[in-house]
């Protein structure tokens, strides 16, 4: 991963010197988007700065015992031109990106994210895939700045962490993130309350969506494949799910005891199928060789492609046609 100190000190700098700061929160937020943020407010607002949080959608039900009282604030409702500064935490493309032409050119655009981004705007950018979530960029940021946290901000990052790493389960799990779970716990974050609030974070559609990846699950038992497939009909009738919940699909069929990787084809548009391939450093495979010999990529435990065609289920299985 790269040193980000000196991007951290201009954000530092920044927060320090500017008076009024709006964070965006993406679409649909999940626990990192809405950890990442709560913390950045928390940290600007013990400096007697005012933070608000930006979201299109409402505060999520199941961050509302974590956090008492707080809100996000509609698009519509806030006057833009009254800020000095924006802060885009997590999936900046599904959030900030859709409010851009709102923001003046002389304000100061900070960016923060683990997807990856092409050609990213930003005065401040930190975006890096090496890091499993936009909180534990936080609490990196948090750290370098030598603040003390609060119960409240160790909770929110430890809440961002968890739910972005399925408990320090993916494969995006790096000791740096269990170095920073370690110290956030340290600093007074409730773990069982967060554990107990990821879990009931999973929407009805997501259980389905798992539910129908687990079940149509097929095992090549020649090479140790762990296959489903979700198809455009699924995806119309669990109302267009998130990647991530596709993603932790493919990662759950991974967690079969006789699989070496797991593929999970799901149709992205009427003519293209989209894979996403998971594996575990003991299984010995390497599935990014697998993603790139159908011309895509990702690294050793994760990756992905997209292939032309649609899904079909024939009597063995699933096949791509
Ligand atoms: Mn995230």
């Amino acid at each position: 991963m790269r040193d980000y100190s000196s991007e951290f000190r201009n954000l530092n700098y920044v927060i320090r010197n500017a008076d009024r700061f709006l964070l965006f929160a993406h679409t649909r937020p999940d626990s990192d988007t809405v950890g990442a943020n709560i913390a950045l407010q928390e940290f600007i607002e013990m400096q007697g700065k005012q933070a608000d949080i930006c979201c299109v959608d409402a505060f999520p039900e199941f961050a509302k015992a974590l956090f008492p009282g707080s809100t996000f604030n509609a698009p519509s409702a806030l006057d833009f031109t009254s800020y000095d500064a924006y802060i885009a935490s997590d999936s900046v493309n599904r959030g900030f990106n859709t409010v851009r032409d709102r923001i003046s050119s002389e304000k100061i655009v900070a960016l923060i994210d683990h997807h990856p981004i092409e050609d990213p705007e930003g005065d401040i950018v930190i975006i890096d895939t090496g890091f499993s979530s936009a909180a534990e960029i936080v609490y990196q940021f948090i750290k370098s700045t030598k603040t003390k946290l609060s119960h409240r901000m160790a909770t929110a990052l430890l809440l961002g962490i968890l739910g972005d790493t399925g408990n320090l389960q993916h494969s995006s799990t790096t000791p740096e993130t269990f170095a920073a779970a370690a110290s956030l716990i340290r600093s007074g974050a409730q773990l069982p309350k967060i554990t107990t609030s990821v879990f009931s974070n999973n929407s009805i559609s997501t259980l389905k969506l798992w539910g129908r990846a687990l079940s149509r699950a097929k095992i090549n038992p020649s090479n140790g494949m762990i296959y489903s497939a979700i198809t455009e009909k699924d995806i119309i009738e669990l109302g267009n799910p998130s990647t991530e919940d596709l993603y932790i699909a493919s990662a759950l069929l991974n967690n079969v005891p006789d699989a070496k990787f797991s593929l999970l084809f799901y149709q992205i548009s009427p003519d293209s199928v989209r894979g996403s391939l998971r594996t575990e450093p003991h299984k010995g495979v390497d599935v990014s060789n697998i993603a790139q010999s159908l011309g895509g990529g990702g690294h050793k435990y994760a990756s992905g492609f997209e292939i032309p065609g649609r899904i079909i289920e024939t009597a063995e299985g699933w096949e791509v046609r």
